[in-house]
Parts: C-alpha cells; sequence; structure tokens
C-alpha cells in the first residue's frame, strides 16, 4: 500500500489520547493518514538557535508519523512572517497596497523550502504519495524533483488564486508559476481561482488548460483541479445539538439569549473584512430604531499573525471601532457590539452559532471560509437562522440559501441583516434544507477523498 505523506507550514498534533486537534481538516487529514499509514511533516512552532543544524524529530502517535523540524528565526522572519505573510497573503487576497516586498525575504521562502526538501528527501519510500498544503510551499515539487524525487506530489491551495495583473504585481510570480509545473496536481477551492491560474499561464504565454482537466505549462503536462473544502458536516451538527441541551453552556449564554444575536467568528485579518462588518452593524442599529437594545453584534475574533505589523495595528483599529460604537449606540444594559478576542472550544462555537439568528460571514476575499458552513451546519432544521455572506468567499459559489452581499457596501449589508431578521421560517428553512443538502454531500472526508483518487491517478509528464 501506497504511504500518504503530507506536509504543510504547521502541523496539527494530536492530544496526549492520540486525538486529532479539532478542525476538520486536520481529522480529515488524519483519518486518510491513519488508513495509509502515513506521515505529516511541518514546522515544529519551535525556534532555534541560528547556529544549530537543521533536524527533524519524529514522532508516533496514533498509528502517524509525526516529523517536525524546528526553525531558525532568521528562517522565520523572511519565510513565514515575510514572504508568505507580507507577500503572498495580501496579493493572493488582492491587497497589493499591503504588500511588503523584501529580496532577502523571497530567498528566506526557499531556503526554507530547500530545507524542508533535504529533511524530507531521505524519508520518502518510492511509492509514497505526497499531499503538499498552502501558499507557504509552492516550490516543494520543484525541490524535491531536483533531489531526484519521482513519487506523485499533490498541491492544495487554501486561499484564493489571484487574477493576473494582481499575481504579476509579485517580482517573481514567474518561478511561483513555474514551480507549480512540477506537482502532478494542482488543487484550488473554486473554478475562479483555477480560471484565475489558467489566466496567468495563457498572458505568461507559457501554458493553459488542456482537456480532461490537464495543463500544460513549461513544458510539462499535469491535472489541475477545483476541490471545494468543506467540514465534517455531521460533527457539527451533533455538537450544536448536544451544546442546545448542555445546561451549564445555556447558562453561561443566558446574559445574551433574550436578544436577537449576530454571531461573526473569524481569525483577526484583515481578508475578513472585520472592520466594515462592525460599520455595517453600526448603519443596521441607526437605520432601524426597532433593534436598538434588541440586537447584538457577537464577535469572536482571536488574535493572530501578530509578528506581521499590518495584523498589529489592526488589532488597535477593530477595537477601538467596536468602542465607538458601543459608546456611541449602547447604553447602560445594552452593549451593541461584544468583541472578544478568544478561540472557543468546537462545543461551544457549536453552540454559538446555534443561537444566533444571523451568521455574519463578509470577507473582502477568501478561499473557502469554513466558518460559513459550520454556521449553517449548527442550525436547528426546525427554525434555522440565516446565513448572510461575502460573494467573494468561495463559499458562496456552493452555499446558494446565503443572502449574498457585498462587503465593500455597508448599506446593502446592514438591508440583509435586516432581511434574514425578519426572514418568515418557511424561507428560513427552505434555504437551509438546500445549504444542508449540499454540506451532507460534500463534507471533508469527500474533499479529503476526491483529492487523493485524482492524485493517484495523476501523472506529471514532459510534454
Ligand atoms: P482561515 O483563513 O483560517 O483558513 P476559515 O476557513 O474561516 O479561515 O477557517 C477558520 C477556522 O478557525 C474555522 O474552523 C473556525 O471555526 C475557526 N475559528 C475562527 N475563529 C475562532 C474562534 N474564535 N474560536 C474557535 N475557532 C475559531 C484558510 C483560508 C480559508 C479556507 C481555509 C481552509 O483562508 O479560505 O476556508 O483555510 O482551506
Amino acid at each position: 500500500m501506497a504511504r500518504l505523506i503530507v506536509v504543510s507550514n504547521r502541523v496539527p498534533l494530536p492530544d496526549e489520547h492520540g486525538s486529532p486537534p479539532p478542525g476538520g481538516m486536520a481529522i480529515a487529514l488524519n483519518a486518510a493518514l491513519k488508513k495509509k499509514d502515513g506521515l505529516w511533516m511541518g514546522w515544529s512552532g519551535e525556534v532555534k538557535g541560528e547556529e544549530e543544524p537543521p533536524a527533524l524529530i519524529t514522532r508516533e502517535a496514533g498509528g502517524i508519523t509525526y516529523a517536525l523540524t524546528d526553525l531558525a528565526q532568521k528562517d522565520l522572519d523572511e519565510y513565514y512572517n515575510g514572504f508568505a505573510n507580507r507577500v503572498l497573503w495580501p496579493i493572493f487576497h488582492c491587497r497589493v497596497d499591503l504588500a511588503e516586498y523584501a529580496r532577502q525575504e523571497m530567498s528566506g521562502y526557499y531556503r526554507v523550502n530547500r530545507l524542508f526538501a533535504d529533511l524530507l528527501m531521505p524519508l520518502l519510500q518510492e511509492d509514497d504519495v505526497i499531499w503538499v498544503h498552502d501558499y507557504h510551499l509552492i516550490p516543494l515539487a520543484e525541490e524535491l524533483r531536483r533531489r531526484g524525487c519521482r513519487n506523485r506530489i499533490g498541491f492544495f491551495l487554501h486561499i484564493p488564486w489571484p487574477p493576473a495583473d494582481i499575481l504579476f504585481t509579485v517580482p517573481i510570480y514567474d518561478t511561483l508559476l513555474r514551480g507549480l509545473s512540477s506537482y502532478d496536481l494542482v488543487g484550488f477551492h473554486t473554478g475562479y481561482d483555477l480560471s484565475n491560474f489558467a489566466e496567468c499561464l495563457r498572458r505568461e504565454g507559457c501554458g493553459d488548460l488542456v482537456e480532461g482537466g490537464f495543463c500544460r505549462a513549461y513544458g510539462r503536462l499535469f491535472r489541475c483541479g477545483v476541490f471545494p473544502i468543506s467540514i465534517d458536516t455531521a460533527e457539527f451538527e451533533s455538537l450544536a445539538d448536544q451544546a442546545a441541551r448542555d445546561e451549564a453552556l445555556q447558562e453561561n449564554y443566558r446574559r445574551i439569549a433574550g436578544y436577537d444575536v449576530v454571531i461573526g467568528v473569524d481569525r483577526l485579518d484583515y481578508s475578513k473584512g472585520i472592520d466594515q462588518r462592525i460599520v455595517a452593524f453600526r448603519r443596521f442599529l441607526q437605520a432601524n430604531d426597532h433593534r436598538i437594545g434588541k440586537t447584538l453584534l457577537l464577535q469572536i475574533t482571536p488574535k493572530s499573525r501578530s509578528e506581521v505589523p499590518e495584523y498589529l495595528a489592526m488589532q488597535k483599529d477593530v477595537a477601538e471601532l467596536a468602542g465607538r460604537v458601543n459608546g456611541d449606540l449602547g447604553t447602560i444594559d445594552w452593549v451593541p457590539v461584544h468583541y472578544i478576542n478568544q478561540s472557543l472550544g468546537r462545543p461551544e462555537l457549536a453552540g454559538l452559532y446555534r443561537m444566533a439568528r444571523v451568521g455574519l460571514v463578509t470577507p473582502l476575499r477568501d478561499g473557502m471560509n469554513l466558518v460559513a458552513k459550520e454556521y449553517v451546519a449548527a442550525q436547528n432544521p426546525h427554525d434555522p437562522g440565516v446565513l448572510v455572506l461575502s460573494r467573494f468567499a468561495g463559499a458562496a459559489r456552493e452555499l446558494e440559501g446565503a443572502v449574498l452581499v457585498n462587503p465593500y457596501d455597508p448599506e446593502s449589508m446592514a438591508h440583509a441583516i435586516e432581511r434574514a431578521l425578519v426572514m418568515p421560517q418557511d424561507a428560513r428553512i427552505e434555504r437551509w434544507r438546500a445549504m444542508m443538502a449540499r454540506l451532507r454531500e460534500h463534507d471533508v472526508y469527500r474533499w479529503c477523498d476526491d483529492f487523493l483518487s485524482c492524485l493517484h491517478q495523476a501523472q506529471n509528464t514532459a510534454r
């Protein structure tokens, strides 16, 4: 049996009982790895001294081998905080204005990819299948091929692929494009991402999509496809059912249970449109006097990437904005925006989704957005809430029962919140059923199976 090797920047390690950490993707990949005697390789999350030689620490848990490497501070600064999160992340989310190019960081990005390839090569067996995840590791297949690796290698991009004119602002965009042509399969969330990728190749004059789900580029023929990621739908549904019956949890929610709750759940990231959402919520309150004192926005937002200056600035901006709305509109017994910088456990999150009348998921751009799917899966089938979803989230292409909005237009978002709150029960049920049918059929296990079965048939060839 071919082993499965997963490579990602961070590795979600199991707890002391060997259970995978919460989160659909980690659970699905763990299940696939367990079936295939698998190995998961990535950064340990620890920093090592500059002089210490790179090494892999391997450990086994729950039938999976974890192979982890520490990184030096310079590597982290250049590869992770630098090129990955200050160039690729903003550009791929169409925020050219926030990208900060530094030649040194680009070379750090390639250096760490070479390091990953050096460390992985000795672990590989002849028929291992390798699945590389996300924008941190685009050049990894090319580096492995240089070292003689002939295994099947697939790549999945968790963030959007940008339109050509946006990608071309990255000084080394051609090296990135060429790097992808070393994979046997390249997967995206949506058809729009795939067509943007193909447009980049065409405009560069170096390739295009060809019949049958293939791509010809840089003299190579390889597969390309659309694999919309999803959640463990059944698990989320059952977590929300349990939360609704959990008296201790319900007691915790007692203070907000009498309000119409509008919920937002996102990492603190400028791509998620949190500022714009708070502004829209303010407009909604100002336009609907009868909602004053009765509706609140529960925005649950753990801080992320605080080493990157743009994220630090944003922490301050969002907190100030929430504070201003509360100062201007709040009363002694009512706080309009509950802004919480915390990561919650899955059961608690599922319970809050269930109690919220509106799921407000309004990223400015998002590869997929799993929160939108989690909100739908957590609803009470007899009295579901309404999902208000940005048209610029990958999820909008699947969740047709959502009320779609333009996150750049606060008026239309304010209007959509009110529309969601007054939507009759039968209309809510009809919309929810359509979305839930899709999520039941296309859960995260299906995503994983679809990608891996396509990868098993794929083979990069010279053409
Ligand atoms: P993210 O940008 O992290 O993922 P998203 O898809 O919404 O965005 O996933 C976030 C996950 O974190 C969700 O499972 C959510 O429940 C969890 N989370 C967020 N806030 C939380 C909180 N306060 N407490 C607990 N959990 C919280 C990237 C891409 C997305 C793509 C995913 C998967 O940016 O577009 O959908 O990868 O491919």
